[in-house]
């Protein structure tokens, strides 16, 4: 190394990391930007969203369930994993568990011999999609929920997941908890304690931690992600990954079946930990198949805005697909995955910044540097352009060579060393001059901001407008939707 490398490699110290930082399972996790979450089971054959707990087992019979069917689907629309309901709150679990005989394994379907869980993780394996599980602590089937000895049976039912089915890449918990059901037959309102009853944090650091490492933990305050508060599939604009779980009215632990449905969507500027948005959203009105629904499939459109509100707020997206009586993804929900994802294949396929020659108001280091501008375009989430450290505000141009038609901006932080960016804003240059066409507060994993029509032009200036540090940024992208 010359001279001038040695020594801006003093002022090429990396920045500092800001606020709280998010673990390598939350980084892949950020990664992965959308999945599916699958409901099936009893509840289809009844054309019920919760089952009580005392439908027939003989009910379930698919007669062509193909899991490649679905999981085909699901990656024709650009979903990287699916989180299967392997037991949802009626109870039934969908693999050979030997807690309980409310299972798979006492109805007709492969004569009593399936297991779908495994016919799910198999094909997600085949065709390179991650898998993840939902197993309901509310169990309305079993005699046991609400006492100490149910806990032992939900422990022993994770364990059974956890160890069975490969690398899981979530954990899902939801939040809805304790009511009436079956309950072996007494048929009653049990009330629980969601604060201590199921003790969440011995089940994660004994179970989940152990056995799934790679696993993200989700529930409505986390520990690693949460949920956005609704289930329309939005984020707040401004997204904020992290994020401090509170208790219910300030008393006790924070825990699952107590969202901060007003906060989360936007979270914390000064949240102590790293626990971004989860937005789910099923498909169809309902998270199970029912067939009055089968019209009422969200179109392109709908699930477009519903992207770029979500992912593109630096959230993750969560679809939920029903598969019908038959075991398949109803044709319609194929229909719209397939233009949906063609859609964003479409726009994502080409960065018309690609080429683009980049200058920096600041660059940190300044020669040589590790942290040049050009990092923003070399498709590496965590290559990136950064400024000195007492520079907050700065601006880079891009020079396109040839005028370019778009309308969707894209940036990203390199969240590795955290959610920095508070304020930013997108010039087009239009007749000798700079105008605004966009602008914007938090940044964090993924921001993309959706223009009200296509901008051309040759030139384009993003400017930091606010930074409580400098300025870390590792994605800068302009595309053209199809509308
Ligand atoms: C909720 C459940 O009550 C719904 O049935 C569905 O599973 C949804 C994803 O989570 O808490």
């Amino acid at each position: 190394m010359g001279c001038l490398g040695w020594l801006s490699g003093f002022a090429q110290e990396p920045p500092k990391p800001f606020g709280s930082l998010p673990t390598q399972r939350q980084l892949d996790w950020h990664e992965m930007e959308m999945y599916g979450l699958i409901h099936f089971g009893l509840n289809t054959y009844q054309d019920k969203e919760w089952g009580y707990g005392d439908a027939d087992p003989k009910l379930f019979n698919p007669a062509q369930f193909d899991a490649e069917q679905i999981v085909l689907a699901a990656k024709a629309g650009g979903l990287n994993g699916l989180i299967l309901v392997a037991k949802h709150h009626d109870g039934f679990c969908l693999w050979p568990t030997k807690t309980t005989d409310y299972n798979i394994t006492k109805s007709p379907w492969r004569g009593g011999q399936g297991d779908l869980v495994k016919e799910f993780a198999q094909a997600c394996e085949k065709h390179g999609l991650r898998f993840g599980l939902y197993n309901s602590p509310w169990d309305r089937n079993n005699k046991d929920y609400g006492k100490p000895a149910y806990l032992d049976t939900y422990r022993a039912q994770w364990r059974e997941l956890y160890t069975g089915y490969g690398d899981l890449f979530a954990s899902w918990h939801d939040g809805a908890n304790g009511g009436d059901g079956y309950y072996g037959g007494a048929k009653e309102t049990r009330k629980i304690d969601r604060t201590t009853y199921y003790d969440w944090e011995k089940t994660w650091l004994t179970l989940t931690r152990r056995l799934q490492p790679g696993a993200v933990i989700f529930s409505d305050i986390g520990p690693d992600i949460r949920w956005v508060g609704n289930e329309k599939g939005i984020a707040a604009e401004t997204h904020w990954a992290t994020f401090t779980p509170a208790a219910p009215d300030g008393k006790g632990q924070p825990a699952p079946g107590y969202a901060n449905d007003k906060e989360s969507p936007m979270g914390h500027r000064d949240g102590r930990h790293w626990i971004p948005a989860e937005c789910d959203v099923p498909l169809r009105p309902g998270w199970f198949y029912h067939a009055n629904q089968d019209a009422r499939v969200k179109t392109r459109a709908e699930m477009l805005d519903i992207y770029f509100k979500s992912v593109g707020r630096g959230a993750n997206l969560d679809w939920g697909l029903a598969p019908d009586t038959r075991g398949l993804l109803h044709e319609n929900d194929v229909k719209a995955l397939q233009a949906f994802g063609d859609a964003l294949r479409q726009m994502l396929a080409n960065n018309l910044a690609a080429g683009a020659t980049v200058t920096a108001s600041n660059i940190r280091g300044d020669i040589e540097s590790l942290y040049d501008p050009s990092r923003l375009l070399d498709g590496d989430r965590y290559s990136y352009w950064a400024t000195d450290d007492d520079v907050t505000t700065a601006e880079v141009t891009f020079d396109l060579k040839q005028s370019q038609s778009f309308n969707v901006v894209r940036l990203r932080e390199n969240i590795m060393i955290g959610q920095r960016i508070e304020g930013f804003a997108v010039d087009a240059w239009q007749n000798g001059a700079w105008q605004e066409i966009a602008k914007g507060t938090s940044i964090g994993a993924n921001r993309l901001l959706r223009l009200p029509a296509n901008v051309k032009t040759t030139k384009v200036r993003l400017r930091i407008t606010k930074s409580p540090v400098c300025v870390a940024l590792s994605d800068f992208g302009l595309f053209a939707l199809q509308e």
